[in-house]
């Protein structure tokens, strides 16, 4: 295991056909860096649940911790609770990767082994990198994300590729601000991150990545989420990223359903 503690973090809803796919593309050499996996499962109404512990089990990495949301807490709720955990147990990075296959964890080898990150605090894969492959996208989805890539590296000064896809590196050190608990728990969580992350002067730099649409489904509302990062752009540059009437949500809990210790399975009881 390397020097920096790695928590890899698998938000997962409704992807029982992609959850063993994902995790089955963490090979050797990625694993090696990495010092557990949570999988935080988040009320799916398939089977997600039963399939991630024996893929949890095969996997290389040899810790793994698979929780399940007492309800469904969002896109970004998920992230708190992965957020909180990685705080809790003193992990100097998160690593983030969607649970539903569109990513390579095979896409940050190289930062991993060349420690890249450390020099980036907000680590990023981005699907619109000029390196990026991109299939089977919509062109209404590709060129709306181009647009707010755009009007958001305006905003902040400096070129944005993607303003959340689903491979990052975040350094803990973004989160100890607690402002994440005060973000909207949808899926514009991971533009709050690195508009806060900016603000807090934090350095960010975007890696290529190959982002891949199958059999997932996309859940991403354009229009909408638009709409909510149009309004926090605007607060970003012309006054305070939160409103004043936005509360911090309260924190999430969860069971526990598998855990590995030291390439042991553990089993819930050994928390
Ligand atoms: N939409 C959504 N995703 C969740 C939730 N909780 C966990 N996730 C996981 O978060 C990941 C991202 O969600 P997606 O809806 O696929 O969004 P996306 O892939 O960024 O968007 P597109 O590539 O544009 O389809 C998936 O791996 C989901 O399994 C939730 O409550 N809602
Ligand atoms: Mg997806």
């Amino acid at each position: 295991m390397g020097a920096d503690k790695m928590l890899l973090f698998i938000p997962a809803y409704n992807c029982e056909k992609q959850i063993a796919r994902v995790l089955g593309r963490i090979n050797a050499e990625v694993a090696r860096h990495i010092h557990e996996v949570l999988v935080v499962e988040n009320c799916s109404t398939d089977h997600t649940l039963q399939a991630a512990p024996a893929a949890l089990a095969d996997c290389p990495v040899v810790n793994a911790t698979l929780v399940r949301n007492l309800q469904n807490y969002g896109f970004g709720g998920s992230h708190s609770i992965a957020i909180d955990y990685a705080l809790k147990y003193a992990f100097d990075y998160l690593i983030i990767l969607h649970g539903d296959d569109q990513a390579d964890p095979g896409d940050m080898r190289e930062a991993l082994e060349k420690k890249s990150y450390r020099d980036f605090p907000l680590y990023l894969g981005a699907r619109f990198h000029p390196r990026s492959t991109l299939t089977a996208y919509s062109a209404l989805r590709n060129y709306g994300n181009r647009l707010f890539n755009l009007l958001t590296s305006a905003v902040i000064g400096q070129r944005v590729y993607d303003t959340g896809a689903g491979l990052n590196i975040y350094s803990t050190e973004l989160f100890k601000n607690g402002m994440y608990r005060y973000f909207p728990r949808d899926l514009t969580f991971s533009a709050w991150l690195l508009l806060d992350g900016v603000k807090q002067g934090y350095a960010l730099t975007f890696f290529p990545m190959i982002w891949r649409s199958e059999d997932q489904v996309s859940n991403a509302r354009i229009i909408r989420q638009g709409w909510i990062i149009l309004k926090l752009l605007w607060r970003y540059r012309f006054g305070q990223m939160l409103e004043d009437s936005q509360q911090p949500h309260a924190t999430g809990s969860y069971t526990v359903h598998y855990r590995k210790r030291n390439g042991m399975t553990a089993g819930p009881e050994a928390a």
